[in-house]
């Protein structure tokens, strides 16, 4: 009727495929705009599944909507973080092969809570044993932990996960969760020492102190206030709702129960934890001969006894590198610990759902070694997209022998090629400066970038852009044309961080120790860590490591190596893909920022997934499964159909007169423009039409 809105002017479509000005991002940004307005979260480009971060709770993760989604097609409900689970577990189910879901998206735009609605979904919807109910748990109380230990208060997000992750979750031949492996990656040490402005440290310094028993914090040397610690009061806001850290630390005190931790082990953890905090409130003054001393020695009796005749920059230098290092290598061994209590040997038949949770894409005012790390990370995903996606989309219709006008879209190798060719790319570069003999130093680094890349079109410096483009990139910057947009990165820190110095620079006399400071601070360092009581910190810190002359790779190296190891873990198994958007910078809820989203739209390559899937047939399915559904169309196919698949496809849709140019039939595929949400809506008009025609027959016959 003129004048009234339709349903789907007022929510918009369901899936960006039936969008009718599919290539236009105005569009696009409309349908999601509507939805959002209406709280419809999810909207599905294909199989992929885009969310909005809502920042408010919708009451759509209930028990019942969980029943709802389980074993029901992709397409016969509204989009939802469930389907993409379901839809993920029937399919390991079926065809007993291993599975990713790639969680995407920046700071703050709901990666880690869809992970956790997902994890969720599994543990509920999942058949189970009652053997096997502390394996579940054990999946789902490693996150608390993980979180307590890896997140933290950020500007962007309250409880923003600072390192990547990616857990498997096993499944037995039943599709019972059995057991369960999490890769931790590139944890964000520096924040143990330095926050921003309204920022904090990881939570659970803030969660011992605020919850931890008065014994615990006595033996440990500790008082509840933050602000007494220098390492959790840089950002001033160490106390800051709605995060309620005393109510945080009983969720994750009960965890480490469940997930296998000893009595021992956590005091020897939490003894790590103090000791951290009692490393940042040394402080260090200068003596008659120019070397630190410390004035106060409370905070030294916690930890150790220390002696170093080095300046009092390098002594604070000294101090955070220590700090840095046993948060991190405990981080490590916390992730070791879980995964210890996860595995289940009695499962050799496993599949896995494996769930990636990892750094988006990051711009920031200033970026430095991590930002480059990260965004190359998402330079490699986005690789893995395309060959998974737009490349083999394409692949399959010529398979398929189907015709079809193949879409352009940028090939992001040329980037991942700048970044990671051995002995070129610039993580090359990197590692050369940092192990060749003579003082290398940021400006070496961006010069020897200028001569070995320079020309390469996607990286620029001040000098290299000249007089048109040289004011808006630094003396000490360089400039990399991501695929999701330009980043200038500062090369400041980038030695040091890619050496993580702890051991190497104090060993070949590097960060202007003297060599007799030097040895005396491995000495300590020897002392305080591979020779502590703390056993965690023992298996942490090997002495054989201290003593080992061969380098270590660098963190940059580290970093490559795990991600070629995760890509290629991902390459066997097979994909779905969930884009979070975030839709402001205020953490508020049901405010839609046009010019934030537009640009998320475009760097998630959503507009390019989306043109590959309308241009190709978005619909797909074997001839015989089709016509098994939706026989009952047509006189021809109903009840049966004896004849050829292929076939009685064509009697169906010639029947109910779908436009050639909408169809393709290829050699075992029907391929259509239209969706499931098209045959479901037909059954479904067929379906009234039935009982109605029931109802005239059973009124005539009470007449
Ligand atoms: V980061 O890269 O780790 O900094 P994420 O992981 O993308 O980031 P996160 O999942 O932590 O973001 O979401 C941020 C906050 O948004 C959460 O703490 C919730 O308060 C809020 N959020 C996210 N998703 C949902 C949702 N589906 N429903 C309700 C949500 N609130
Ligand atoms: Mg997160």
């Amino acid at each position: 009727m003129e004048g009234t809105l339709t349903a789907r002017d007022k929510v918009g479509v369901q899936d960006f495929v039936l969008l009718d000005a599919y290539t236009s991002e105005s569009a696009f940004l409309e349908n999601l705009r509507k939805r959002f307005r209406e709280n419809l979260i999810y909207t599905y480009i294909g199989t992929l599944l885009v969310s909005v971060n809502p920042y408010q709770e919708l009451g759509i993760y209930t028990a019942s909507q969980m029943e709802l989604y389980q074993g029901v097609n992709f397409f016969e409900l509204p989009p939802h973080v469930y389907a993409i689970a379901d839809n993920a577990y029937r399919m390991m189910c079926s065809e007993l092969n291993n599975h990713f879901i790639l969680i995407s998206g920046e700071s703050g735009a709901g990666k880690t809570e869809a992970s956790k609605k997902i994890l969720q979904y599994f543990a509920v919807t999942c058949p189970m044993t009652q053997s096997l109910q502390i394996a579940r748990d054990r999946l789902l109380l490693s996150i608390p932990i993980l979180e307590a230990f890896g997140n933290a208060k950020t500007l962007r997000n309250d409880n923003s996960s600072r390192f990547g992750k990616y857990m498997d979750i096993q499944f037995d031949f039943q599709g019972i969760p059995v057991g369960g492996h999490i890769i931790s990656y590139l944890i964000e040490k520096s924040r143990v020492v330095y926050q921003n402005h309204g920022e904090r440290n990881f939570h659970i310094f803030y969660q011992l102190l605020a919850g931890g028993e008065v014994e615990r914090l006595t033996s440990l040397g500790l008082e509840q206030d933050p602000h007494l610690y220098k390492y959790l009061s840089q950002g001033h806001c160490a106390r800051e709702s709605p995060i309620n850290d005393k109510n945080d630390w009983k969720t994750v005190f009960n965890a480490f129960f469940v997930i296998d931790f000893t009595e021992a082990d956590l005091e020897n953890l939490f003894g790590i934890i103090a000791s951290v905090l009692h490393l940042g409130n040394i402080c260090f003054k200068e003596d008659k001969q120019g070397c630190a001393s410390v004035p106060d020695t409370h905070e030294i009796k916690w930890i150790a006894k220390v002696i170093c005749p080095l300046t009092v920059e390098l002594s604070v230098y000294a101090r955070d590198a220590m700090a840095k290092a046993i948060y991190g290598r405990t981080f490590t061994w916390l992730v070791n610990k879980i995964n210890s209590s996860l595995v289940n040997q009695d499962f050799t038949q496993k599949t896995v759902i494996g769930l990636l949770d990892i750094y988006g894409f990051e711009v920031f005012d200033k970026n430095g070694f991590e930002q480059f790390c990260i965004n190359y990370c998402n330079e490699k995903l986005q690789q893995l997209l395309i060959e998974r996606t737009l490349k083999a989309e394409q692949a399959e219709y010529e398979s398929e022998g189907i015709e079809w006008e193949p879409v352009q879209y940028f090939n992001n190798k040329i980037i991942c090629d700048l970044v990671e060719e051995r002995h070129r790319g610039i993580m090359s570069i990197l590692d050369e400066e940092c192990i060749r003999p003579g003082p290398a130093t940021d400006l070496s680094f961006l010069e020897k970038l200028e001569e070995k890349v320079g020309k390469h079109a996607h990286f620029q410096t001040r000098k290299l852009a000249g007089p048109k483009g040289w004011k808006r990139i630094g003396w000490l910057e360089f400039r990399l044309l991501h695929y999701a947009g330009e980043v200038t990165y500062s090369t400041k820190g980038f030695l040091e961080k890619n050496n993580d110095l702890l051991y190497r620079h104090l060993k070949e006399g590097g960060m202007s120790f003297s060599a007799h400071g030097a040895s005396s601070v491995l000495a300590l360092f020897t002392q305080v860590l591979c020779g502590s009581q703390n056993s965690i910190l023992r298996e942490c810190f090997l002495v054989a490591e201290l003593e080992n002359r061969r380098r270590p790779p660098t963190v940059g190296t580290q970093f490559k190596n795990s991600l070629s190891s995760l890509l290629e873990l991902l390459t066997s198994k097979e994909p779905s893909y969930i884009r979070c958007i975030k839709p402001n910078e205020r953490k508020e809820p049901s405010k839609f920022d046009d010019f934030l989203i537009s640009h998320q739209i475009k760097y998630l390559g959503l507009m390019e997934h989306l043109r590959v899937r309308r241009a190709g047939f978005a619909y797909r399915r074997k001839y015989e499964h089709f016509l098994q559904r939706y026989k009952s169309l047509c006189p021809d196919t109903w009840p049966h159909w004896h004849g050829p698949p292929g076939e009685g496809v064509e009697r169906l849709i010639k029947y109910i007169g779908y436009q050639p140019q909408d169809y393709k039939l290829g050699n075992g595929l029907f391929s259509a423009t239209k969706l499931e949400a098209y045959w479901r809506g037909a059954l479904a008009r067929r379906e009234i039409k039935r009982r109605r025609w029931a109802v005239q027959i059973i009124r005539r016959f009470i007449k």
